[in-house]
């Protein structure tokens, strides 16, 4: 115990370092998380440990946050992953393994109900991934899936009810579909799709495994044949026309392909395309602008790891970490192999800072799926969570390997150019632990604190609501095309604040075969009003709002400026 006379002089000191030091330094608290399934409604995910000798077994899964109804509430939606027996049990695509998502809506309450039968969503098959679009600009976001020997389209008819279009829309694509991403990439206001593929294999004919891995009898995608990957052009009638081949990007050589994402990375208001391939170089697709793409991975360097080796990516990321005006790309990557973050820097290409900024080292031995950058702390930088989790059960059976049940790693950005390894406070790690896949973004429970919904192998995901407290305002943004597509996938905005500028894209589609919320986060550290926010629609044209409010959710119209504001609770205090 103090005595009060030296408690009241410490409390002056204290005081006085408030007033003379930064917010960053003084007020930061850790971050935290805590998994919220029990109280938000959702089955929690149990032990699992069903044998994963085959591809087909270990690969799985993404999960969506996107709002079904327009209430204002995100509602999740997961890629489920099948078995063997239950695959095999029934003939046909459409009747063999399980429903290709689960569909749960949020209510009022904040509690989530599966609503899968009652919208509709009845097809089966073996899921992998999932994305989301307004692909006919209804105002309503329509669901896209990929899976071994089956995607699907779903139209959302209103109420979270869907309508099953894929065949009439032409974007199924057989073989084992992995990453889905959409973008308008000729500009026209109607999003394209683009879909990745993994090896090929032919389920119902498993053969015997010729590979292992240290021992295990195990198959792997070493040497197996790759698949080719897809390109759709949205013809704006709810068809849409195969346009790979003429647009280059449609992978004839077969490299094997996992997580996709968007984004204008030389700043010509165009959406590029990066493409994660397993053990290849990642393709980087440059937008020539007639429709067609070029292969700038290897000039860029974006294709390979900084040691120049091709690495096993999984989850792919584009966001501007630095806070210089430009996209950097990180990819998820397999066991003993760090995670790469190439830095973009608009001359001279990327360069894989992932060692400089202290993201490597902890990242290394885990195999990594689900990534993504987002400012957990509203400080106005961009932190990081990976997911992780190996792909043989039996690896639990050699001494001293990494698990099959990995945990997630968890970086702050400190703001002077690294991150800090901030897993073991964050409350991540506190259940039992899973094999997780891809993860999903976005603010769940609308208190201005990004949280994320992560896919477990073979289990239900688990939602981690993101309970940090007291690090800053922050502000949301929903924006709303009118010329461009309607949900604007492909806008860019840039907000400055405290004379710091911060720019993201709407992405349809990243982190591992995964889809996080459209709607655009910044935090804005003591910041509680932002001089400028400048909005480049997917068309081209840049609408600039000045002295927005923080501490909102602003939808923002093309052309009409913010339409309507929902405020966010006050921030929390330490
Ligand atoms: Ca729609
Ligand atoms: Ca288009
Ligand atoms: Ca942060
Ligand atoms: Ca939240």
């Amino acid at each position: 115990m103090l005595k009060p006379g030296l408690r009241m002089r410490l409390s002056l000191i204290a005081l006085w370092l408030l007033s003379v030091t930064p917010l960053a330094f003084t007020q930061a608290s850790p971050l935290h998380f805590h998994s919220a399934n029990k109280e938000l409604g959702l089955p929690v995910p149990g032990p699992e440990s069903s044998e994963k000798k085959y591809i087909i077994q270990q690969m799985s899964g993404g999960v969506a946050l996107f709002d079904c109804d327009n209430d204002g509430r995100l509602d999740i939606a997961v890629a489920n992953d099948s078995t063997l027996d239950r695959y095999r049990s029934e003939s046909g695509r459409k009747d063999g393994g399980d429903p290709l998502i689960t569909l749960y809506h949020q209510g009022a309450d904040g509690k989530f109900t599966d609503i899968t039968k009652a919208a509709g969503l009845t097809r089966k098959g073996w899921s992998m991934g999932i994305s989301v679009a307004d692909y006919d600009n209804d105002g309503l976001l329509d669901i896209y899936v990929t899976g071994y020997n089956g995607n699907a389209l779903y139209h959302n008819l209103g109420n979270c009810k869907f309508e099953d279009v894929t065949d009439k829309a032409g974007v199924d694509v057989g073989g084992f579909a992995t990453g889905s991403g959409w973008a308008d990439y000729d500009r026209d206001g109607y999003v394209d799709l683009f879909v990745s593929r993994y090896i090929h294999s032919d389920v119902l004919n498993l053969g015997k495994i010729t590979t292992n891995y240290k021992g295990l009898e195990a198959e792997a995608p070493w040497g197996m044949r790759g698949e080719s990957d897809f390109l759709f052009h949205n013809r704006g009638n709810g068809t849409f026309e195969d346009v790979s081949k003429k647009a280059g990007v449609n992978d004839p050589e077969g490299h094997i392909g996992l997580g996709v994402v968007w984004g204008d990375y030389d700043n010509d208001g165009w959406p590029d395309l990066y493409v994660a391939n397993d053990t290849e170089p990642n393709y980087l697709y440059r937008n020539k602008h007639d429709g067609t793409f070029e292969d700038i991975a290897l000039l860029s360097g974006a294709a390979v790891s900084g040691e120049g080796k091709a690495m096993g990516s999984m989850g792919v990321d584009a966001a501007d970490v630095f806070h210089e005006g430009w996209l950097d790309l990180t990819v998820a990557t397999f066991g003993y192999q760090a995670i790469e973050l190439h830095r973009y820097n608009g001359t001279d290409g990327y360069s894989d800072v992932t060692w400089a900024v202290k993201t490597g080292q902890p990242t290394f031995r885990w195999v990594k799926w689900g990534l993504g950058f987002v400012d957990f702390d509203n400080d106005g930088w961009l932190d990081l969570v990976v997911a992780a989790g190996h792909i043989y059960t039996a690896i639990d059976t050699l001494p001293g390997e990494p698990a099959y049940r990995e945990p997630f790693v968890l970086f702050r950005n400190n703001g002077k150019g690294s991150f800090d390894d901030a897993s073991s406070a964050s409350g991540l790690n506190d259940d039992p632990l899973q094999s997780r896949r891809g993860i999903a973004f976005g603010d769940i429970n609308n208190d201005g604190n990004i949280d994320f919904v992560v896919f477990n192998q073979s289990q239900p995901p688990t939602v981690f609501l993101n309970d940090t407290k007291g690090n800053g305002h922050r502000v949301l943004f929903k924006l709303e095309g009118t010329k461009s597509n309607r949900a604007a996938i492909g806008a860019r905005i840039t907000v400055t604040a405290g004379g710091v500028r911060q720019m993201s894209e709407v992405k349809a589609g990243n982190s591992y075969l995964s889809q996080s919320d459209l709607r655009q986060h910044f935090g804005l550290g003591k910041e509680t009003k932002i001089a400028k926010v400048e909005i480049r629609w997917p068309n081209g044209n840049i609408e600039t709002l000045t002295d927005v409010a923080a501490d909102a959710i602003h939808t923002v119209v093309e052309g009409k400026g913010i339409t309507h504001s929902t405020p966010l609770p006050a921030v929390p205090a330490n």
